[in-house]
């Protein structure tokens, strides 16, 4: 059914619903939501989750006595519908402290300033039960290339990020973290700026175990890097913590769409990955389905809500149409004949040695390569049929 229930698991970032729509060219076009509201909504369209940054529900600089009523009130509407949050994330990119970054600033006051309002963040998330707290730095990059000291960029970076999880496990909190990356916008280029990338460096951090990665379709896209193929590895490696569910077509803009209103074949491998794993059995993804997406300019709230609808109608459709593909025996005989399954058995035998590969006059003196290089693998008739699956033509 493609009708939204909680176990679907989707959740909403405030801030997407709630953006109001003011972009570098143009003033809002849409009123203030109150979180309330969004919480109320969003539980009545079937989601499960609703995720915000620090200053999405508490507006920055909010004396202490406004900060506890409005958390205290938040808390009641989640009572109230059951709605979770999953995630919580901080912001360090708003506000103009956080110009030149938060966790590497130049300036060693405001990256002292912004661990404070990461600590601070966090025991409000604890306090919520999220689970993951989201990085997405956005500000932690450069316009110029001498401006920044990349390698101490780095090293800044692994301080924060070791001191938090650090917090996080002497308070007993057991967060995950995962890391957002993109590759520019708003600063010029930022740190971190695709999944291999933040998978490397969180190789390097104190607490790899703890650190994983929150993927967004678009910014993956806007590198021209191939969405799905990125959360395979992130699966791969464990490290498929969180995803960011949205749509965008190829390297422009970050634009935020609803998920598959931009690449939809895209789409439709993404859904089917996380829903049933690789092909040969590889690990799929039981974590929140997080759209990160921004309602258009254009829309009044009525078309806010549809769009919010609108991504949970597209992943139930998606994922419908995945099950379809999977379930046909005409694609399992094409899945065979393009041998897409014996990629899951082992290049040597049980036991085997690089000797007895030597020895193997099968596999090199004796083998046919032309024989092998003339054979078709029939990828395309594959792909074919998950189109046609796609658009319901099967
Ligand atoms: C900001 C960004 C998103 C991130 C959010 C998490 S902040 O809206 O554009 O992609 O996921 O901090
Ligand atoms: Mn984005
Ligand atoms: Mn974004
Ligand atoms: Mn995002």
């Amino acid at each position: 059914s493609v009708q939204p229930t909680r176990e679907d698991k989707f959740s909403f970032g405030l801030w997407t619903v709630g953006w109001t729509a003011r972009d570098p060219f143009g003033d809002a076009t849409r009123a203030d939501l109150d979180p309330i509201e969004a919480v109320h909504k969003l539980a009545d369209l079937g989601a499960y989750g609703i995720t915000f940054h620090d200053d999405d529900l508490v507006p920055f600089g909010s004396d202490a006595p406004t900060r506890d009523g409005i958390i205290a009130n938040f808390k009641k509407a989640l009572e109230e519908t059951g709605l979770i949050v999953p995630m919580v994330t901080t912001n360090l990119f708003t506000h103009p402290v956080f110009k030149d970054g938060g966790f590497t600033s130049n300036d060693r006051s405001v990256r002292r300033y912004a661990l404070r309002k990461v600590l601070r963040n966090m025991d409000l998330a604890a306090e919520l039960g999220a689970k993951t707290l989201v990085f997405w730095g956005g500000r932690e990059g450069a316009e110029y290339d001498v401006a920044k000291d990349v390698q101490a960029a780095l090293d800044r970076y692994r301080e924060g990020l070791n001191l938090l999880a650090q917090y996080s496990e002497d308070k007993g909190y057991g967060l995950r973290f995962a890391i957002e990356p993109k590759p520019n916008e708003p600063r010029g280029d930022i740190l971190l700026p695709t999944a291999g990338h933040a998978i490397a460096f969180i190789n390097d951090l104190e607490r790899p175990e703890l650190f994983g990665i929150n993927p967004e379709v678009g910014h993956e896209q806007m590198s021209n890097l191939n969405y799905t193929q990125g959360i395979a590895q992130a699966l791969w490696h464990g490290k498929l913590f969180h995803i960011d569910l949205n749509g965008q077509h190829g390297p422009k803009f970050d634009q935020d769409l609803v998920f598959g209103h931009g690449d939809l074949l895209s789409a439709f491998a993404t859904v089917d990955l996380l829903e049933n794993g690789g092909p040969g059995g590889g690990p799929g993804y039981d974590g929140p389905r997080h759209f990160d997406y921004k309602p258009s300019r254009t829309e009044d709230y009525s078309g806010v809500w549809e769009s919010a609808k609108a991504n949970m109608r597209m992943y139930l459709l998606l994922k419908e149409r995945a099950a379809a593909f999977r379930a046909d025996p005409e694609v399992q005989a094409a899945l065979e004949e393009a041998k897409v399954l014996e990629l899951s058995k082992p290049t040597l035998n049980d036991g085997e040695s690089y000797q007895d590969l030597l020895n193997d006059k099968s596999a090199f003196e004796n083998y046919d390569v032309d024989a092998a290089g003339a054979q078709g693998y029939h990828f395309v008739k594959l792909h074919q049929l998950a189109i046609d699956h796609l658009l319901r033509a099967r």
